[in-house]
């Protein structure tokens, strides 16, 4: 690809959802005098008595949690999807339609479920010790295992971070559960399809070995896993996190592919926090074949920080975003090569070090 052609205004496809991006490199050179975020105080007690995750506090609605030791998994107090009632429709007679038709709607079932990373408050992904990212890798995989059996599409997600709305700091992700395929995933499955109809090869699979050919967008890789920021990257520091082999969701990965994906989403998370020296705000979450039989889909975790220029310049996705296109002010390569830079010991254990050996 021309270099020069890439300094310049451009528009780079998303391969995953057919849309196009607006890229345009110079952007963060102009002035800033908007918003500039607050950040949240650092140093949190390892049990906080009013956290509703917290082992053995309690919830609201009258829940109490157990007193866990490692991961913790409960039904969302205040869950976005339901179990399906099918009484309700048979009441009314179906689903509301309008007299031409427009205005549609269709049922929707399912689940949420809170998923507590670790007893500990104080800590976040990066700073926990591997067995215990393992421990969370497992029960992504047990939870995805369980609910897919029963439903269309299984979101596992994280919110980190006030930024990203999240409402508290203990390390916590979500699960929500349907019975219908929303939005994101149904692009992504019609391109994927649409590809391996084509090539008969799967999309992701291809993509990842020219972007290893490349090599500039990678940021972190072991002998199962890769993390790059995407050709198409949207927001300024995301990542796309790709298993080396072909396969469609969690509970296909080996033992030692389990292990590989505590360690390189330790290694990630900890570039992520280091690029500030903030605990790092994103949405991360893990798309994986809807159904068994969908050889073109290939597992991946997407991870979308909103930060840009510094711990207190978020990039707002508004105008031209919402009316027209996405857009972007640094290009994914200089993202990457910022990441890769970062170094993969956090800085708070860094910090701790310089202060034991003084
Ligand atoms: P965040 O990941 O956005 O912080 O969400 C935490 C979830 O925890 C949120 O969806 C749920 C909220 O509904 N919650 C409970 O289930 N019980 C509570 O007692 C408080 C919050
Ligand atoms: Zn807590």
């Amino acid at each position: 690809m021309k270099a020069r052609f890439l300094d310049r205004p451009h528009r780079r496809l998303n391969l995953l959802t057919g849309e196009w991006v607006l890229v345009s490199p110079h952007r963060t050179q102009r002035p800033w005098q908007g918003k500039m975020e607050s950040l949240p105080p650092e140093d949190r007690p390892s049990y906080d008595p009013q956290c509703y995750l917290c082992p053995g506090n309690d919830r609201a609605g009258g829940a109490k949690n157990p007193a866990y030791d490692h991961t913790f998994v409960f039904t969302n107090d205040f869950a976005a999807l339901t179990p399906f009632e099918p009484r309700l429709l048979d009441d009314e007679g179906g689903p509301p339609q309008s007299e031409g038709g427009l205005l549609q709607a269709e049922p929707s079932g399912g689940t949420c479920r809170v998923i507590c990373f670790s007893p500990r408050h104080d800590l976040t992904l990066p700073e926990m010790e591997l067995p215990d990212i393992r421990r969370v890798v497992d029960l992504w995989v047990g939870q995805y295992e369980e609910l897919s059996s029963r439903y269309r599409w299984v979101q596992i997600f994280e919110n980190k971070g006030a930024l990203m709305g999240c409402s508290n700091p203990h390390p916590h992700g979500q699960i929500w559960a349907g019975s219908f395929l929303p939005n994101e995933p149904a692009k992504e499955d019609a391109e994927q399809a649409r590809y391996f109809a084509e090539h008969g090869r799967p999309l992701l699979m291809d993509y990842l070995k020219e972007e290893l050919k490349e090599g500039r967008r990678v940021v972190e890789e072991n002998e199962d896993w890769v993390a790059l920021t995407p050709w198409w990257a949207v927001w300024p520091f995301e990542l796309l996190l790709l298993p080396r082999r072909a396969l469609g969701s969690l509970p296909e990965l080996e033992d030692s592919e389990r292990n590989g994906l505590a360690e390189i989403l330790k290694k990630i998370l900890t570039r992520y926090d280091n690029l500030f020296e903030i605990s790092f705000p994103y949405s991360m979450g893990w798309h994986g074949r809807p159904k068994r039989d969908f050889g073109h889909w290939q597992l991946h975790a997407h991870f979308y920080p909103p930060l840009l220029r510094s711990a207190a310049i978020r990039k707002f996705l508004v105008g031209y975003e919402m009316l027209a296109e996405a857009q972007r002010d640094i290009t994914a390569e200089q993202a990457a090569s910022r990441l890769r830079d970062c170094s993969i010991v956090h800085y708070k254990q860094a910090a701790n070090e310089r202060g034991a050996s003084r």
